[in-house]
């Protein structure tokens, strides 16, 4: 039997620690995982907090994926992966080191409690649409293509791409 994969994207972000390793070490674990396969990886960006802004910037990527497991499973791996890398370094109760989102899984559509694809609010930041739009600049997002989108925000939201320590 052929094994069916699907294409996703997971956006990454760190803003504790050291971020850069944090999200290495989180490309690690994905791309390590048997049922998924690792396709692309964007820059990295360094990004001004959006949300609760009294916080340090972030560092954040958009990694594309092709995996067997079914939403909620990798959503499990995604959480699994978050808990593993923040018990490295935090405090109990402590923010995390390292966020996992699931941005796109194929062109499923689900809105569940804990669970909603695509990301509700990945094409209202540029911390995301930057990156995924380095990977593919003709993928359409909320009625809109990832290019686009990428140019508005990132003339609203401060994202820089990532020199360095
Ligand atoms: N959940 C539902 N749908 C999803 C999905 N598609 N992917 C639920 C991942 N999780 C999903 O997430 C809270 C709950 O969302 C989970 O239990 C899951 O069942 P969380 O990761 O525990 O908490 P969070 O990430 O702090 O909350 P939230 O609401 O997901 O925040 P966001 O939207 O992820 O934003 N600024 C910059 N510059 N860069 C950042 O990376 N990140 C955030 C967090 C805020 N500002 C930022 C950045
Ligand atoms: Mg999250």
């Amino acid at each position: 039997m052929v094994e069916r994969r699907v294409r996703c994207y997971i956006g990454l972000g760190s803003n504790l620690g050291d971020s850069r390793a944090n999200i290495e070490a989180a490309l690690r674990h994905l791309a390590g995982a048997p049922e998924i396969s690792m396709i692309a990886v964007a820059p990295f960006y360094r990004t001004a907090p959006v949300g609760y802004t009294d916080q340090a910037y972030f560092i954040n990527t958009v990694a594309e994926i092709n995996t067997s497991l079914s939403p909620r499973q990798l959503l499990q791996r995604l959480q699994a992966i978050e808990n593993m890398l923040g018990r490295v370094r935090t405090v109990r109760w402590g923010p995390r080191t390292v966020d996992l989102d699931l941005l796109l899984y194929g062109s499923a559509v689900i809105d569940e409690p804990d669970l909603q694809v695509p990301h509700p609010r990945m094409h209202r930041r540029a911390f995301v649409m930057v990156p995924l739009a380095d990977l593919h600049p003709d993928l359409v997002v909320a009625g809109e293509k990832a290019s686009a989108l990428a140019r508005r925000l990132a003339r609203e939201q401060e994202i820089t791409r990532y020199a360095g320590a």
